[in-house]
């Protein structure tokens, strides 16, 4: 299965748009090469719930854009450490993994700090500069780890030690050494060793695998004094004894992180300040880690643009990702792409239609619920075949899906259409923003809304607080014009409302202007046929109307 491919339809999307990208998500997987996701940015609309809910399929996945965010590039989960864990195991694991760095995390899987290479570095030039004994937290656990040692005797007392010395000395001086805070390291001098346990020592480490004598082990015994075999030599295990330390003592516990919805691009500073970016949740439990190395390789979401490919129309941060295939009924704008793409584009009625032909061509059998929502996507956007974008092929592909689904076609369109016209009580804002797009035309830009009803008195009723609700979104969307279709389905007539250059609109389009702000036709117009076309006449118009 390939990386995540989010198949999305355009802003504000309409019941063509979000079938489409479920149809074709569902066909990218059952043919195998993509993990498909379909993706949504923008509420559905009502009659877009009513269709899912009556196939019973589930609505696409909500995005905000498809920027590359934290989650996107972390490991997961991330191996971490204890913060008890002794250096030599951390040092390990970080050298078997090859890893830069790793989370230091409490019993709980909280972060507590960050251990990398470096550190250990420092730690030995430290070392070099200490003299007298050496003071070196240690507990029993983690040295008897460390040395792959035995423990021969374990004492009741204490079992973590902060002094450590090599008794290599004369009895006499090695009585000025010994407390009851210290561990010495010897090889097979039981002189030394009795000597020390009677005068209280805490533990000792008897270096070179070499045995210990009876009457040695009964003092101990005796005296609570923990005894342990090490299999090094002296030197040697003086220098595991170092990496017994619990790695809290040299970890950092200042420590960058990031959340796993934060953007990369807020995050990459980071890490030139860090090798490793710990990913925390809301807790600060470590759910991941960003490597330097995992962000070398610029990542970029992956897309498929169906029921539209004009950036103003897609989703936020398509300039950083990866155009993957197109599949759309509309004009073809300002999309580019840095590599060959699949474009499938065609001029039907629906991008269900399209979809539902490349489900042919690839003899894949359509679900029966997709079959019902891919259904309610051509008529929708055919407006049950009465629109003029509607073809042949929109008709025979809806009776096939019909009969796929169980569905009476003409039903479902009723059905679809009542939950699509419903305008009484919904706001204007509402119902202008339902079924919106906008243009960029160079330095204008232009919104056309749309509302179909069957209810075309109810819309009528409503003119004055569109109008102004249109007035008030120009301006805070900086619109040369502000246009919305009114498609009065059962009368088979459309309303055209236009706030800003009223007069070069009605000239553009050949119809006299009503009431200031009001243009008639006969018949069902298309936006994508009859108005988006008549755009760039209309904008030549109002920039001839300013240099004037
Ligand atoms: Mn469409």
């Amino acid at each position: 299965m390939g990386r995540r491919l989010y198949v999305v339809g355009h802003k504000f999307p309409d019941t063509d748009a979000i079938s489409a990208c479920i149809a074709y998500s569902h066909l990218l997987n059952q043919m195998g090469s993509e993990n498909a996701v379909a993706a949504r940015q923008g509420e559905l609309r009502r009659e877009t719930e009513y269709l899912l809910k009556r196939f019973n399929v589930p609505e696409p996945l909500y995005i905000r854009d498809v920027k590359v965010r934290v989650d996107d590039v972390m490991s997961s989960p991330s191996p971490t450490v204890n913060r008890e864990d002794s250096l030599y195991d951390v040092g390990r694991l970080l050298q078997e993994r090859s890893l830069p760095a790793l989370p230091v995390v409490d019993d709980d899987g909280r972060l507590r700090g960050m251990i990398q290479m470096e550190d250990f570095a420092t730690l030995f030039m430290d070392r070099l500069g200490l003299s007298g004994s050496e003071e070196i937290p240690l507990n029993l656990e983690n040295v008897v780890r460390a040395l792959g040692g035995r423990v021969l005797v374990e004492g009741k007392g204490r079992k973590q030690w902060e002094k450590v010395f090599v008794g290599a000395m004369s009895l006499e001086s090695l009585e000025r050494r010994v407390d009851a805070d210290s561990l010495m390291v010897i090889g097979d001098r039981s002189d030394a060793q009795k000597r020390a346990i009677e005068l209280g020592i805490s533990a000792i480490v008897v270096s070179g695998g070499l045995g210990v004598e009876q009457d040695v082990l009964e003092l101990a015994r005796q005296k609570d004094v923990t005894l342990i075999s090490s299999r090094h030599h002296t030197f040697k295990t003086v220098q595991m004894l170092n990496l017994s330390i619990p790695v809290r003592h040299i970890m950092k516990s200042e420590v960058l992180t990031a959340e796993e919805d934060e953007l990369l691009e807020d995050v990459r500073p980071l890490l030139a300040r860090q090798p490793m970016v710990p990913v925390i949740d809301p807790d600060r439990k470590v759910i991941g880690v960003i490597y330097r190395s995992g962000i070398l390789r610029p990542a970029r979401q992956r897309v498929a643009l169906v029921d539209h490919n004009e950036r103003s129309q897609s989703v936020e941060g398509l300039e950083e990702a990866e155009i993957v295939s197109i599949i759309d009924h509309h004009r073809i704008y300002d999309v580019r792409t840095d590599a060959p793409i699949y474009v499938r584009c065609e001029p039907l009625g629906s991008s269900n239609t399209i979809v539902y032909k490349l489900y042919r061509e690839n003899m894949i059998q359509i679900p029966r619920p997709i079959a019902g929502i891919m259904l309610g996507g051509i008529l929708t956007d055919t407006l049950i075949f009465k629109s003029p974008t509607s073809t042949q092929e929109d008709r025979r592909a809806a009776e096939v899906l019909a009969e796929r689904a169980g569905v009476d076609l003409y039903e479902l369109g009723a059905s679809i259409l009542a939950a699509a016209s419903d305008v009484a009580g919904k706001p204007p804002k509402q119902l202008l923003l339902g079924d919106f797009k906008e243009f960029a035309l160079g330095s204008l830009r232009f919104g056309v809304a749309t509302v179909e009803t069957v209810n075309a008195s109810a819309v009528s009723a409503m003119r004055a607080d569109l109008l102004a609700e249109m007035s008030r979104l120009r301006e805070e969307r900086q619109y040369a014009s502000f246009l919305l279709m009114v498609l009065d389905i059962a009368h088979e007539q459309t309303e055209v409302l236009v706030d800003g250059h009223e007069r070069e609109v009605a000239e553009a389009l050949g119809r006299k202007l009503e009431d200031g702000h009001r243009l008639e036709f006969p018949g069902i117009l298309s936006r994508k046929k009859q108005i988006i076309p008549l755009l760039p006449t209309i904008r030549d118009a109002i920039l001839a109307g300013q240099r004037a």
